[in-house]
């Protein structure tokens, strides 16, 4: 149960807050559904490592392997709705146009669909392709999805390229601008709300820590330990479907 007293506290510095950032992760999207990172490589998936299904060496060893992977994980995101988290934030963004900037690390489009008005991605979208080895064509076309000939994965008909899920696998960089935009809405930001994820993961993990540098009040949204609660100010010990309608709502 979380302490009635933190999350007022909470709620007034929200308020008052002219920037409020929040950094989500799996844990956001548990409520609907979707397995979180950690729990997708249970069950069938636990004798891998993240490293060897979520990396283009991974990728290349066992295509037909990642590529089920991440179909099931898509047949998932499909089926799965935006959670009362999902909405309870996207709610309080769109009443406070500019104040408030969702910077993620899951691959779901599940913020998107709840209508948050600014969405920072840092790790792609699952149900996104594109190719493996950019646009290996020589002839023309090069490479267009439409020559690419259905397989686990699909490939181009005419050089081989693969078809790969437009995520950011480890080992690759996370796309520019997002992370830029990401670490500005750490170093602006009055609050920073931390939901769902278990700090792992770098650079995102070191969001956190950078808006406790820049002066932000840091509030930790997780029901269990987190690699980053020593840079939280304030630690909600519930869940996201529960505890960001009682802050926002
Ligand atoms: C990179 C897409 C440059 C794919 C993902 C230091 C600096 C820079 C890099 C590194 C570094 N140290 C190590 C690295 C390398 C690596 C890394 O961080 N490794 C880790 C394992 C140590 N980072 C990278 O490779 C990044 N690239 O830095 O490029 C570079 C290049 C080469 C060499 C060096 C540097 C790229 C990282 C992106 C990887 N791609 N996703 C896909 O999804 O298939 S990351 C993937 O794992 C997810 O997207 C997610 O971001 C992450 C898992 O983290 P969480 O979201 O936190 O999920 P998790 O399951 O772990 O935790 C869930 C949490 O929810 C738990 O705390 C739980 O308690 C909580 N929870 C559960 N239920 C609820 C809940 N909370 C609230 N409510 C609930 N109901």
């Amino acid at each position: 149960m979380v302490d009635p007293q933190a999350l007022a506290a909470v709620r007034r510095a929200l308020e008052e807050a002219q920037r409020v950032a929040v950094l989500t992760g799996a844990g956001m999207s548990a409520e609907s559904g979707i397995p979180t990172f950690r729990d997708a490589l249970t069950g069938l998936w636990s004798r891998f490592d993240p490293e060897d299904l979520a990396s283009e060496q991974g990728f290349r060893a066992d295509p037909a392997r990642v590529w089920d992977w991440y179909a099931q994980r898509r047949d998932g995101v499909r089926r799965a709705r935006p959670n009362a988290g999902h909405e309870a934030l996207a709610a309080w963004g769109r009443a406070r146009p500019g104040r408030l900037c969702v910077v993620t690390q899951n691959v779901d489009d599940l913020h998107q669909r709840a209508g948050q008005p600014e969405v920072v991605r840092l790790h792609g979208d699952i149900l996104a392709d594109r190719w493996l080895d950019g646009a290996a064509c020589r002839e023309r076309p090069r490479c267009d999805a439409a020559s690419a000939a259905a397989g686990r994965p699909p490939r181009c008909a005419q050089c081989g390229n693969l078809v790969r899920p437009a995520v950011v696998w480890f080992g690759e960089m996370l796309p520019a601008a997002a992370l830029q935009r990401a670490q500005e809405a750490a170093a602006e930001c009055q609050v920073l709300l931390v939901v769902g994820t278990s700090g792992a993961v770098w650079p995102a993990a070191g969001l956190a820590s950078l808006a406790r540098r820049s002066g932000a009040r840091v509030v930790i949204v997780n029901p269990h330990e987190s690699e980053i609660d020593a840079e939280a100010h304030v630690v909600l010990r519930g869940t996201a479907a529960t505890t960001l309608p009682a802050l926002l709502g």
